[in-house]
């Protein structure tokens, strides 16, 4: 199994080899991919050290697999050119994952949707994946109507910039290059992406978007408002939501126990809940604050963590990967 990473030398590509390498991928050859500027560089993988090498370069070496963290435009670009070669695809950009003749994977959720003839499989943002993860149980029993989302996301999720932007203003330096409009150490920004025409930005939009498109069911009403806080280590979710059915707390907590992938911490008695610090580094999804809204009949509260490089990019596309050679999809 040849499995090229792209965007090796990127926040995320690290990422994926660590988790390659932790849950020991059946792989016997690693092709790091990136820029021409890193062509050349090594990369150390399980001991052995590997050579990035340029797209040119990786096509030509016909990958089984190739994780794709690089950027959309490069994402447009050469995504079809290693799938005419044979490469299977696997892409965390945002590039092919609203078009109808591509799947938008979460495992947990939708990887019986995949087959063999699926060359360019797309990786959803990191904010979808970690709230689809809890809400696909509950909407499988008790149908989801209404989700209201407010999220609260770590600077990982801007890229190294962002992390610098943050540390600097910590440290008093505030000529550093912004990845932001407005200082975010002892601030909240609430907007992510973009602004589109509607007033939502446009990661609020990817939210509503993928949220039905993995969980295939387009009647699912979600509104979300995204914001950024000065943290590492993970995403934090503020999730209500309502149900065509009346549900019971205890089977709720149960479900979501149960669910493969999923660690419920929710002992408000201790103080126990769901923070980054905790989630960082992990590849589950955490779950905590689970209670009724008393404002609404059938309507759950609750509050989502991951690690939004882990579950939310690198370890969701290693999963695919994983289910591809499994169910013998490659
Ligand atoms: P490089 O380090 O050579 O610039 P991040 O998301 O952290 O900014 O990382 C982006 C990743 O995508 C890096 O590994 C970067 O390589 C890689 N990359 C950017 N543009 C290209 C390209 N045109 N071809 C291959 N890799 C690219
Ligand atoms: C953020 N969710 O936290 C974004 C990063 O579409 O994969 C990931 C963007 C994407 O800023």
């Amino acid at each position: 199994m040849k499995i090229a990473v792209v965007g090796a030398t990127g926040l995320v590509g690290t990422v994926m080899l660590k988790v390659l390498e932790e849950r020991n991928f059946p792989l016997t050859e690693l092709i790091p991919v990136a820029s021409e500027k890193s062509v050349g560089k090594e990369i150390s993988f399980k001991g052995k050290k590997y050579a990035v090498v340029n797209m040119e370069t990786a096509i030509a070496m016909r990958p089984d697999i190739a994780l794709f963290s690089a950027g959309g435009g490069t994402s447009t670009t050469y995504a079809p050119l290693f799938a005419e070669a044979g490469t299977t695809v696997i892409d965390n950009s945002s590039a092919w994952r609203m078009d109808p003749s591509k799947k938008l994977i979460v495992p947990e959720v939708n990887a019986s949707e995949l087959s063999i003839d699926d060359k360019i499989i797309a990786n959803p943002n990191c904010s979808t994946i970690q709230m689809v993860v809890a809400l696909k149980p509950l909407h499988d029993k008790y149908r989801i109507k209404r989700v209201v989302v407010s999220t609260y996301q770590s600077v990982t999720g801007t890229g190294v910039k962002a992390v610098e932007q943050m540390m600097n203003e910590r440290n008093g330096i505030t000529d550093g290059p912004m990845a932001y409009a407005y200082p975010i150490d002892l601030n909240v920004i609430p907007q992510i992406d973009v602004f589109t025409e509607n007033g939502y930005t446009k990661e609020e939009m990817k939210m509503i978007l993928e949220t039905r498109k993995i969980m295939g069911d387009d009647s699912i009403k979600v509104t979300a408002t995204t914001v950024r806080i000065p943290v590492m280590g993970g995403h934090s979710e503020s999730v209500n939501i309502e149900f065509e059915n009346d549900f019971d707390l205890a089977d709720v907590r149960d479900l979501l126990t149960k669910t493969e992938g999923i660690i419920v911490v929710d002992d408000p008695a201790n103080l126990k809940y769901p923070m980054p610090k905790d989630a960082h580094e992990k590849d589950e999804v955490f779950v905590g604050r689970i209670r009724r809204d008393e404002s609404l009949p059938n309507t759950l509260n609750m509050w989502i963590v991951a690690d939004n490089l882990r579950k939310g990019a690198a370890t969701n596309a290693v999963q695919i990967a994983e289910y591809l050679v499994k169910s013998e999809l490659i």
